[in-house]
Formats: C-alpha cells, structure tokens, sequence
C-alpha cells in the first residue's frame, strides 16, 4: 500500500504528459510520436560519409517510455538526416521561432548538436544532402573538448557579389554539456533583433545590424589602398631635448646597492658557532646495520646557542646605494615638428550596400541534422518552426518542461548517491531520511497539495495495518514495503518515476512487483518494439 501511495505522489510530482498538438499555423512541428510517419519523413542522405545508424526511440533512462526522439545511435560517425517541408518558409514581416530539444545521453565529448535549415533551392536534393548544401540558417549547440558554442549562422547573399556569405554571431553562449535533456530556442523579429534562449531563459539578446562577425553591411568608406605615409611625415611626439647634457655629479658608475657603511657586528655575535649541531639526543639504533645500512649519522638540529641566527661568519647587510643615478639619459620634450599618427585617406568603398532589413533569410525548405558525433546517443525531440511565440511556448511546457524537471530530480538523487559514495560519513539512515524529505518539501513547497497526498499515504497505511493487523501474511508486507531503506530508496525512486508512465497506462500491481533487472527487461522489449531504424 505505501509503495502504492508513493507511485501516486510521485506521479504527481513528475507524472509527464506529451499534449501538444500543432495548429494549422505551424510550419514545422515533430515529436516523433508516429515513428512510421517519422521514418518515411526523415530521410538519410547517401552520401557515403554518413553511415552513422539513426533511430527513432525512447530515451535510453526515459521519463516516459513512450516518448519518441530521433537519435544518433553511434559516437565517431557522421549523420545527415532531413525532413522536406511541404512549403517553404518566408520570415518577411513575421517572427520567426526555431525550437528543438537536445540531450547528450551518454555526455558529450565531441559532437555537433545542431540544425540546419536548409534554403529552397532547384538544385536542393534531400538525399545528397553533405556539408556543403546551401542552408539559410544554422542554429544550435556545438562541443568539442573545452570549446562549446551555441551556433547562429545565417547565410547571406552578398548584392554585389551575388555570393553567399556566413555570418556567425559574435558571441559564444555556452552550451548545456549534462546528460538531461535541453531545449533551445531562436527567436527572430522583423526589427532586426533576435533572442537566443536555453531552458526559456535568454541566453543572447542581438540586432542583425551589429551582433555577427563579419557584418551584413560591409563599412561605407575604407582606406585608399593607393595611399602611403610620406617620407617626411613625423609621427614621434617626443624627442630628447637637443642640447641638454650629462650634469658634472652624474656618476653612472655608482652601484643600485652598497653596504651598509653604519652596520656593525652585534657584540654577541657567536662567529665559532655553526647554525646547524648533531643532536645530542640521537644513538644509533639498535637495529643499525652498519654493512647493510652504512656508516650511521646522528640527525642535526638547530644550534640552540643560535636563537637569533646570530652566528657564523659576520656580514654586513646592504642597502640602496643613495647616489645611484644610473646610465644619463636627455629629458624628452615635446616634439615641435610633430604631425600626428599617419592614417591613409578614406574613399567611397566601392563595394558597399545597405541591406535595411537582414533578418530576412533566404527560404526555407528542409530542416537537418548534419553533423559528427564523437559520443552515440544523442537524442533530438520536439521541434518546432512557427510564427507565434506562445505556440513554441506551450510546446515547451507541455512537452519538455515537466520531463526537464522530472530528469533534474533524478539527477539530483544520483548525485546525492555518488557523493555518499565518495563520503562513508554521510551513509546513515538519518541522512538518508532528511535529503528525502528535503526533496519532498521542495516539490510540496510548489505544490502543497501533495501535503495532503502525503498525509493521507501515511495515515492510511496505519488504518490499513491496523484492519489487517491479524492476518499471518502482514508481517512480511510490511517488511517488503518499507521504503525508507538507506541501500535502495534512490533505486526504488528512480524505478517508480519509469513506471510512473505504465502505471498510468494499465494501473495493475504488477509492475511494482518486477526488480531492477525485470524492469530493464520490460524497457528494452518496449524500446525494441518502438524503434525504427533508418539506415
Ligand atoms: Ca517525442
């Protein structure tokens, strides 16, 4: 019954639902919730480089077993998977809103974690999709050792060149390199600025006019390449002063330093005492083996008649010497043939023009993941292109938020364990007890009705064992349901958040029964079931 109740409180707590459903407003939406349709939407390029196995599946550790992503199966491989739009995507005059959630699975070492979204062109072909395919934009995180960035690229035709540049945002918001899932988030406004966000939290505000390396709008006058610095031009503002010379009392010869001429030896300055003596105390051990060990020596010790140091050979002490000057140099004064800092002139640059408005980015047709992954497992889920703001907003909360929240809990409790581990101070049961009941008030604190769930899972369990207080099978009950167990509360935790989904599906009382392994067995049966390779 206790674990019953705490399957219910934990549903609660974590209970994860995938409700949203896209309007007719939506550009692109995927969840990977229909994985046929997603298989034959997402296609592989044939290009040879990308052999890396894409899968579309549960999370390895999920929240919801039946909550589909794209992953990259394999760590030192290649991937270019793409999904065709019906339509292209036109952002003249709208907001344009890109969202897609990431999460390294088994961490990340070196791996691109980023979409591209490819521009409608003739020549566009979803199945040769490689590095070089045209894309209109780049959006997403990128790690690689100690480097990581969130990417904002945008491919920009030049006017006058009529060649396609990249432009790169300036700066480098950081990536979220943990093994929960994440979700990342480009916001673009027809004022010209745009929002990075990461978790719903901005993480990058800019303006297209002064926020990417190199700039959209080339600068609108440059140096003359023809012009030089003439010969006669000075540009050294101080000279030495002409005509000064080296005073008669300038003695360059005198040292920084001399000795001390009033300095003299302290009248109890021992000069026969050595600072170091063989301490008296010491013998030879009785076990000194002089043919095995050597000659024995007795330890020294500080002189004790040398408190102060003050024995040994006397020396004077030094100190700066006060008629040191060093090497004469002339005075600088300013120089009255001085001109200032040579700049070549400024000419029109001939290659300049004026875009009013760069946010504007060439059509979009196809959204794809082309990258290296060096760790396999990475895991792609809900993405989301569209107009509205609250649209990929509700996406967030009703699609990735509680699941977010649901893996920090667990992580939370994985780290508690850990750190237990590494400390054998902090394995007893009252420990134990209070993180429990920490984490508890922090979920209740959000939501006091659990106070009274919670409430009710103890007082009834009393009621219970009081009804049944007769019944022989009662004592061995109790014992298989007491929770409280310092060995295996986060295993237990971590079990019930997985069944929590099940539970809800088919609320039988089997599935609390199964162990550890039982429920792993169940797992990959269902991943087994669900997932649908694309080679
Ligand atoms: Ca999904």
């Amino acid at each position: 019954m206790n674990k019953l109740i705490l399957l219910l409180i934990l549903s609660i707590i974590i209970g994860v639902s995938i409700s949203f459903t896209p309007s007719k407003d939506t550009l692109f939406f995927e969840d990977f919730q229909d994985v046929s349709k997603s298989s034959s939407k997402w296609i592989r390029s044939s290009n040879k480089e990308y052999s890396g196995i894409v899968e579309f599946k549960a999370a390895n550790d999920p929240v919801d077993a039946s909550d589909n992503g794209l992953v990259l199966t394999e760590g030192g491989k290649r991937y270019a998977i793409s999904y065709e739009l019906s339509k292209p995507i036109d952002n003249s005059n709208k907001e344009l809103i890109v969202q897609y959630e990431l999460q390294f699975q088994e961490g990340v070492t070196c791996s691109g974690g980023y979409i591209k979204l490819y521009t409608d062109r003739e020549d566009f072909n979803i199945e040769q999709v490689n590095s070089n395919t045209p894309y209109s934009i780049m959006f997403g995180a990128d790690v690689c050792g100690s480097n990581d960035r969130i990417h904002f690229i945008v491919r920009h035709q030049n006017p006058h060149t009529l060649l396609h540049e990249e432009k790169l945002i300036t700066a480098k918001p950081s990536v979220r390199k943990d093994k929960i899932s994440h979700i990342y988030t480009l916001i673009i406004r027809p004022d010209n600025t745009f929002t990075i966000k990461v978790d719903n939290e901005s993480v990058l505000d800019g303006n297209f006019h002064d926020s990417f390396t190199p700039a959209f709008n080339p600068p609108k006058e440059i140096d003359d390449p023809t012009d030089s610095k003439p010969s006669d031009w000075v540009d050294e503002a101080q000279i030495p002063e002409p005509g000064a010379t080296k005073p008669d009392d300038w003695d360059e010869d005198q040292p920084k330093r001399i000795t001390d001429p009033d300095a003299t030896k302290p009248s109890d300055w021992l000069d026969n005492e050595p600072l170091l003596i063989v301490d008296p105390s010491e013998t030879q051990p009785a076990e000194w083996n002089e043919e095995d060990d050597g000659e024995w020596e007795a330890p020294s010790i500080e002189n004790p008649k040398c408190v102060s140091g003050q024995c040994g050979e006397w020396v004077a002490p030094t100190i700066v010497n006060p008629l040191y000057k060093g090497k004469w140099e002339a005075p600088l004064i300013a120089n009255p043939a001085y001109i200032g800092e040579w700049k070549p002139k400024q000419i029109p640059n001939p290659q300049y023009f004026n875009v009013e408005n760069p946010y504007i980015v060439d059509p979009i047709v196809a959204v794809g993941i082309e990258v290296l992954s060096n760790t396999r497992d990475l895991l792609f889920d809900n993405f989301i292109i569209t107009h509205s703001q609250e649209e990929a907003q509700q996406l967030l909360q009703e699609n990735w938020k509680e699941k977010h929240t649901a893996q920090k809990e667990r992580q939370a409790i994985k780290d508690a364990e850990e750190a237990k581990k590494l400390d054998p101070s902090n394995g007893d049961l009252l420990e134990t007890i209070k993180f429990y009941l920490a984490l508890f008030q922090t979920e209740a604190n959000q939501n006091p009705l659990l106070y009274l769930v919670a409430f009710s899972s103890l007082l009834l369990p009393i009621v219970f064992c009081f009804t049944r207080s007769k019944k022989p099978s009662q004592k061995k009950l109790k014992s298989d349901d007491d929770l409280v167990d310092t060995t295996s509360t986060s295993t237990t935790t971590t079990t019930v958040i997985k069944e929590s989904v099940s539970i809800q599906d088919k609320p039988t009382i089997e599935s609390e029964e199964s162990d550890d392994d039982d429920d792993e067995t169940t797992k990959k049966s269902t991943v087994t079931k669900r997932t649908n390779k694309v080679k």
